[in-house]
């Protein structure tokens, strides 16, 4: 049961028997990121002041700048989940190949692995706007003390166990589920807690809110350029507004609260679409059904989709789920 202004380890102690067939694991891992994204806060939070921005003058596998504070929290999420011993492999965005984590007894017995995008919508750093660390948590399915392989984190988003996002906005939230509903808590950077400030959050069922990059209008496929329309003309509840942060867990966020759909379409530049599905698509959709939302890439739930690449990418519709469907709707009628 959540209470209001419970902190997130009162929480976590107080549903650790939700986790079934944990024998605590999962909550020191909940645990060990809630203390990574503190610290990859207090950084974010004073970003402008130590120059830490500006690209590290690397690029990813992604192609893309990567910015020094990308590869700061890649590196604090890293090391807080290897130094405590609490998964037996990771994978990231902002690395090549995923990473096997061997214990002290150089065995890899640890049940769960995370995939995870450490800092999302980095491209808003230098211009002050709120980005976001998201994260996909797995029990493994090779044999608990072997080396872990890319089956382990090739498993349909259907698969996970956990999955969530931290905010790092006007206010800092860590956002996440294991299964049993959404719930968000707040940072109160005065004492460095969490509190229970979001119990029990449901994607509203309808919205008037759409969120999409419309510079890429010419390159939409038919059906997203029909909907869109749709969203623009005059009716019962239309039109609608058009919000777009470019900050998928920022323009997430909001849409959960509000209602809303965020639409990443594929494009004559992006044909997969631009998201990826391990560690951006799955979790997202995975927090957005455990809302009462809606995810899918037009025409297939996206957490039914088998993944064959860790850097895979898909057309990405998700939120209020009347407002999913209807899109669907011009999707499979273009
Ligand atoms: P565009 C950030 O790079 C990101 O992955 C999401 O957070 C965001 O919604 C999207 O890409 C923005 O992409 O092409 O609209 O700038």
């Amino acid at each position: 049961m959540a209470t209001k202004n419970q902190t997130l380890g009162e929480f976590i102690i107080e549903n650790q028997t939700e986790f079934k067939y944990s024998s605590g694991e999962l909550s020191r891992l909940i645990n060990s990121i809630r203390l990574a994204a503190k610290v990859v806060n207090h950084e974010v939070n004073k970003a402008g002041l130590v120059d830490i921005l500006g690209a590290a003058g690397d690029t990813n596998i992604q192609g893309e700048d990567q910015q020094k504070l990308d590869v700061y929290a890649n590196d604090i999420f890293i090391k807080t989940l290897t130094n405590r011993e609490i998964v037996c492999g990771i994978a990231s965005e902002e690395e090549d190949d995923f990473i096997t984590i061997t214990g002290r007894n150089k065995k890899n017995d640890n049940k769960y692995v995370v995939l995870m995008d450490p800092l999302d919508g980095s491209s808003n750093i230098d211009v002050n706007v709120s980005v976001g660390t998201i994260f996909s948590i797995y029990r493994r399915v090779t044999e608990a003390g072997t080396p872990v392989t890319l089956e382990d984190f090739l498993q349909p988003g259907n698969k996970q166990v956990a999955a969530g996002y931290i905010v790092y906005g006007t206010s800092t939230m860590i956002v996440y589920s294991t299964g049993h509903g959404v719930n968000g808590f707040t940072l109160n950077p005065a004492i460095g807690t969490y509190y229970l400030s979001h119990p029990n959050m449901q994607f509203p069922v309808d919205g008037k809110i759409y969120s999409v990059n419309e510079g890429n209008y010419v390159h939409f496929p038919q059906g997203v350029k029909d909907y869109i329309k749709y969203c623009q003309q005059e009716g019962e509840d239309r039109p609608y507004t058009s919000r777009y942060i470019g900050s998928l867990v920022s323009d997430f966020h909001r849409n959960m609260i509000k209602g809303g759909i965020y639409m990443y379409p594929n494009t004559a530049k992006d044909p997969k679409g631009k998201l990826r599905l391990l560690y951006e698509c799955n979790p997202m959709a995975y927090l957005a059904e455990q809302a009462g939302g809606k995810a899918s890439d037009g025409f297939k739930r996206i957490l039914d989709i088998t993944p064959t690449e860790l850097h895979q990418r898909v057309p990405f519709f998700c939120g209020s789920k009347n407002m999913v469907e209807k899109a669907e709707e011009f999707m499979q009628k273009a």
